[in-house]
């Protein structure tokens, strides 16, 4: 098997000159650290989910994803092992931006917010809290960092990396891609706060959608319920992880402990929820029939 990349809970194989295949694993990360003990199914389920959006979107933008049927698939990436989890997607020329946007202030725009009043050059409101929603979606580009954070950049450092044509463009898909999952998770119940895109050129110099979209590896997912300015809400897919680590007073320095059984098993039940609740459609059909 040729891993070209191996990300912390992914990879990405060879599959013949044009193509590439994505792997997505059960590991799962909490406070930036890969945890001992896998969530099964975590990754049929952001596999899954990924199919959705890019059939979702392509009327929007077309993207990289060529087919999810393990027959396309290279040899070494058949059997059950990998069932449900690869895609076989096109190969690109990546663009060397992260594309974010963001409806909600979170994570490193709350961060950016509280030191300075804006995000990526984008001024906002005084007084805003942490978990407010914006007036409206924003484009925070960031840089790709190889190892530990990526960082929040302006809009004019971002043109210097693409070209401004080509940044009006990917801002421009960017927020239509945005706005159409969050207003499609909002009907299902989840808050789509944040999510960062990855976008490549294909041969025919056409900017293509790529990497993972709108699975909570790449996006912060609320429950509406639990969502409230003013704190940081619950993570959807996480929560359980993230109280049980707190509460166990480990220091978020490598090894993780081991999960509990009752923390994975409620861990993956979130993880199946969301992807019935935004598909509609039971796992146990996407585990019985593919993407
Ligand atoms: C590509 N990555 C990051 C993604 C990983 C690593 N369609 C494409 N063409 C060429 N290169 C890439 C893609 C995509 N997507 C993306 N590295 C290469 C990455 C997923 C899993 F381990």
């Amino acid at each position: 098997m040729t891993v070209v990349h191996r990300g912390k809970v992914r990879e990405m194989h060879e599959a013949g000159e044009d193509h590439l295949a994505m792997v997505a694993s059960d590991r799962i990360s909490a406070y930036d650290v890969v945890m001992p003990t896998p969530i099964p199914d975590k990754g049929r389920v952001l596999t899954g989910l990924s199919a959705h959006w890019f059939a979702r979107t392509a009327d929007i933008v077309p993207n990289h994803l060529v087919s999810a049927r393990e027959e396309d698939l290279p040899d070494d990436l058949r059997g059950p092992e990998v069932r449900g989890r690869a895609l076989l997607v096109r190969r690109l020329t990546m663009m060397p931006v992260e594309c974010v946007a963001r409806g909600y202030l979170a994570g490193s725009g709350w961060r950016d917010y509280r030191a300075a009043g804006e995000v990526s050059g984008h001024r906002l409101p005084a007084g805003l809290l942490e978990a407010d929603r914006l007036d409206g979606p924003i484009f925070t580009p960031a840089t790709k960092a190889e190892e530990g954070h990526d960082e929040n950049i302006s809009r004019e450092a971002a043109a210097e990396l693409v070209g401004a044509e080509v940044l009006a463009e990917l801002e421009r898909l960017t927020l239509a891609l945005y706005a159409r999952a969050a207003q499609e998770c909002l009907a299902a119940g989840l808050v789509l706060a944040d999510t960062k895109l990855e976008f490549g050129v294909d041969s025919g110099g056409r900017i293509v959608l790529a990497d993972e979209a709108f699975t909570p590896d790449s996006s912060r997912f609320w429950p509406v319920s639990g969502w409230a300015p003013g704190g940081s809400p619950p993570s959807f897919d996480k929560q359980y992880v993230r109280d049980w680590l707190d509460a166990s007073g480990w220091d978020h320095r490598p090894p993780a402990p081991e999960l509990p059984a009752g923390v994975v098993e409620g861990t993956r039940s979130r993880y199946v929820e969301a992807y019935e609740r935004i598909t509609g459609r039971s796992f146990a059909s996407y585990l019985a029939g593919g993407a």
